[in-house]
């Protein structure tokens, strides 16, 4: 009997797909189909995919093709299943030539005619309108999104808005855009959603405008300055039918994902308490130093820490509080300490941009606890820790380029779906409301 093995993640199945499928089982006596997981194709970079793993297995089988299928998983796995289930022949779809030639040491490799003019990409695009994003503001943040955003199919950026005429044409040159504007109202004609990454203070009179214009609305972290802000943002995306999105890459990066799910299984027990700290010297010119009711080490990065509290213990904390040095009187805050107090556990966080530290996330529990090494807000590892040392157990993930892909993808598959994450905008609510608690003075001062 001559066994057969293909792959593919098959989304949307299609023709091209039964094609490829109908030929490879007449290679043999007996076909089997790899379906590539979630995370396989998170891993590989496929940020697309439409349909769940189950969706895609069904569809497979229900070709009557298959004799067997497998769930793909891992890098490496295609070895692995061709030793292990005895196969003949390996055989993929031209588009792959060469690329599997390393299979030829244990099995026969077939590149098939990959059938012309269909694929899954274009099946999503049509289900989908492109999505034309404008950007809004022209630093560091947004110079990262753009190389970012072509990662992710279904959407295109078009242009660029900065009230400074000269740094919206540099921007755009640098990245090839079709236009630059310094006037909001046409900028917001041109494009159907936007990414703010203007200075924090302007967020939500950009945002605000772009909901009203009924364009869908990514923004930078912080969104806004208080809880209020935050509730009125995404009441009048509701009211217009659109999506409003905070811009918290880590909440979206699948390692950071893997790890809240671990942390909540109980395998370290109940959790006691979460201790995230993050610090980034930034230079005196740099805009987070400045004394301008914005900046300072809390509005520039405590939605990290905040973030970890909040999905490993909720938001239900029962005091919160500040300690912050400044380093002089009327500079911003350098370094501050967050903690939360919730009924039966505690959160800490550190956030630095004068003063540096370990950026590492440690999770206690009665059992055991969890480890996240700095860069943790990247998540790409983290080891499980017990009391005996034997038993640590350690997870790898891949965070692909700056990470900044995976909240867009996120962004256009609500835009899809054509409705808000509703944790997600409480999540905005809370990071605003903790935010706005220390800006309204709830801070001690170490100075
Ligand atoms: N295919 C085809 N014709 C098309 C589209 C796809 O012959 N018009 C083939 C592909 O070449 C592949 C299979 O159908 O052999 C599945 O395609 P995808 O679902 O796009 O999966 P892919 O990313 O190619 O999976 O481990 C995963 C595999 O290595 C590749």
């Amino acid at each position: 009997m001559t066994k057969v093995i293909t792959y593919g993640t098959f989304d949307l199945l299609h023709h091209g797909h039964r094609n490829l499928l109908k030929r490879a089982k007449a290679l043999g006596d007996y076909l089997i189909v790899g379906v590539t997981s979630e995370s396989y194709d998170r891993y590989r970079g496929k940020l697309n995919v439409q349909q769940s793993l189950m969706e895609r297995i069904e569809n497979v089988r229900g070709l009557g093709l298959a004799d067997e299928i497998v769930v793909e998983e891992y890098e490496g796995q295609k070895i692995d299943d061709i030793v292990r289930l005895q196969v003949d022949i390996f055989a993929i779809g031209s588009d792959w030539t060469g690329r599997f030639d390393y299979l030829k040491e244990y099995c026969q490799v077939v590149y098939l005619e990959r059938t012309k003019g269909i694929s899954s990409t274009e099946l999503r695009d049509r289900q989908h309108p492109l999505i034309r994003l404008g950007v809004v503001g022209s630093g560091r943040i947004a110079n990262r999104f753009i190389p970012e955003s072509k990662f992710v199919s279904g959407v295109t950026v078009e242009g660029v808005f900065n009230p400074h005429e000269d740094s919206a044409w540099s921007f755009a040159q640098r990245h090839e855009l079709g236009f630059w504007s310094s006037e909001y109202e046409e900028f917001l004609s041109r494009v159907n959603a936007v990414y703010i990454a203007s200075p924090h203070e302007t967020h939500y009179e950009y945002a605000e405008h772009a909901l009203r214009a009924g364009k869908h609305v990514l923004c930078e972290k912080p969104m806004v300055f208080t809880a209020s802000e935050a509730e009125r943002l995404f009441g009048l995306a509701r009211e217009q039918g659109v999506i409003l999105m905070e811009a918290i890459k880590t909440a979206y990066c699948p390692g950071f994902q893997r790890l809240v799910s671990c942390a909540k299984s109980g395998k370290i027990g109940r959790i006691v308490s979460v201790d995230a700290t993050f610090t980034k010297l930034l230079p005196s010119h740099a805009r987070g130093m400045r004394n301008n009711g914005a900046g300072g080490s809390v509005t520039e990065l405590a939605s990290y820490p905040l973030l970890a509290a909040f999905k490993l213990l909720g938001f239900e904390y029962e005091e919160i509080g500040f300690y912050s040095y400044f380093g002089q009187r009327d500079g911003v805050d350098l370094f501050t300490q967050i903690h939360l107090r919730y009924s039966g556990a505690i959160a800490s966080g550190k956030v630095g941009l004068g003063v540096k530290s370990e950026g590492s996330l440690v999770i206690s529990g009665t059992r055991g606890y969890i480890y996240v090494p700095a860069p943790w807000w990247k998540t790409e590892y983290f080891e499980l820790r017990f009391e005996d040392p034997n038993e640590v157990e350690k997870n790898f993930y891949k965070f692909s380029g700056d990470g900044l892909r995976y909240e867009i993808m996120e962004f256009l598959a609500r835009i899809a779906g054509g409705r808000m994450d509703e944790g997600a905008c409480e999540l905005s609510v809370r990071l605003a409301g903790a935010i706005e608690k220390y800006r309204s003075g709830g801070v001690v001062r170490l100075d």
